[in-house]
């Protein structure tokens, strides 16, 4: 069968041939971005509620909590940086910049709703209450994860790209046989999207109406890799294409975050099947304290972001509707007291249970576990004496 396609008279071609260029760049840009959209904000880049904003409302006290939040984060990750460059820290994956993307999200969802974060989500993990010793202890290699997952919340971190999000759609399928109305939500990077994992979780979440949230941070690099290299569809649009609904977010607008996701949960709350968030960010610092991104990225595009920086934009926001210096004052002290207890529970932690993966790794003992066990004592034990 042949598809005729009716054209108004003035678009057809006299001579019955090429197609008109206005159709072209309809079609062509249809054809490269069938549904792409700009990402959704709630305040600009100088502080001013865009007109959605306006018309949306934006709640002050929220702004205010959030703010602290990721003050506080921002924190975290500038003394973790410090510590490891002292020798403290073995490796640190940086957050600088990706604050409101965090706190943003997990202040929209319910505590009772789990979380499987990849390995920069620290603001995620604070925002749950998790202490900064716990954050830290696995990068100074005193431990295998950092907290427990069954009170907090949060799933340990996940250094294998994407496999956290295959965990989150087991878990959700627990959740719906449970009955419970949780939502599972789970972090990516833009470059763990390309990984098969990333994708079965999308399909198979789709194809069970699973309760899960899948955020994606793109902060434009995976490594060295712009992500522009990695996909020609963007991932809010892509999310269709699984039978999953996208959203597009700008990620470093902690409010438009929070009303985003807040909105995309409810309707995953309520049984509507997985959706998809895309958040665009940026990456400040290297990806990790190990990276030098200068010798792939360049100043013009550090600086152009910079200008966007979320808790810049967020203070100018609180500051236009009244907030007084007084209370940036008392943040700001909250801040050093903070920064002196990240100090201090860094350098009292200590490993000691560096052995439990044996004992862990089988509901029972197991000859070959114990053997491994034995051997590795025996060499701690010798490397320390
Ligand atoms: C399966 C797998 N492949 C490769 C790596 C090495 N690796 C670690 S981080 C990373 C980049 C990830 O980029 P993205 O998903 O965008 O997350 P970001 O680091 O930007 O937060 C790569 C390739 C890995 N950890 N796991
Ligand atoms: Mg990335």
């Amino acid at each position: 069968m042949t598809l005729t396609v009716s054209l108004p008279a003035a678009d057809r071609d006299p001579e019955g041939g090429a197609v008109s260029t206005a159709l072209a760049t309809v079609l062509g840009a249809r054809q490269d971005d069938p549904r792409s959209v700009p990402p959704f904000q709630l305040i600009d880049e100088d502080g001013e509620p865009t007109a959605l904003g306006v018309s949306i409302g934006i709640d002050l006290n929220l702004a205010q909590e959030m703010h602290a939040d990721m003050v506080l984060a921002r924190r975290l990750d500038s003394e973790a940086l410090a510590l490891q460059r002292q020798g403290e820290l073995h490796l640190w994956l940086m957050s600088w910049g990706q604050e409101a993307a965090q706190v943003g999200s997990v202040r929209a969802v319910r505590d009772s709703d789990m979380i499987f974060p990849s390995y920069r989500e620290h603001a995620v993990a604070l925002c749950r209450r998790i202490a900064p010793a716990d954050i830290m202890r696995q990068w100074r290699g005193v431990s295998h994860s950092g907290w427990d997952p069954a009170e907090s919340k949060v799933h340990i971190n996940s250094l294998v790209l994407g496999t956290q999000t295959l965990h989150a759609t087991g878990y959700a399928a627990g959740v719906r046989m449970d009955r419970s109305d949780d939502v599972v939500l789970t972090y990516f990077g833009d470059g763990s999207a390309s990984q098969g994992d990333v994708n079965e979780a999308l399909n198979w979440a789709a194809a069970g109406s699973l309760p899960v949230l899948f955020f994606c941070q793109n902060n434009q690099w995976a490594i060295s890799t712009p992500t522009h290299t990695q996909m020609r569809t963007p991932l809010h649009v892509r999310a269709a294409g699984f039978g999953v609904t996208g959203y597009h977010v700008d990620g470093n607008d902690a409010m438009a975050v929070h009303a985003v996701t807040q909105y995309a949960a409810e309707q995953v709350r309520g049984g509507a099947g997985p959706a998809l968030i895309e958040a665009q960010t940026y990456r400040l610092a290297g990806h990790s304290s190990s990276d030098d991104p200068k010798r792939y990225r360049t100043e013009d595009d550090l600086a152009a972001w910079l200008k966007k920086d979320p808790i810049v934009r967020l203070e100018r926001f609180l500051r236009r509707a009244g907030v007084e210096d007084a209370h940036f004052e008392d943040l700001a002290a909250r801040e050093e007291a903070f920064a002196a207890t990240v100090r201090e529970q860094c350098k009292a932690l200590r490993g000691d249970d560096l052995a439990a993966v044996f004992d862990q790794t089988y509901a029972e003992a197991h000859p070959v576990m114990d053997r491994e066990k034995a051997e590795f004592l025996g060499r701690r034990d010798r490397t320390v004496a």
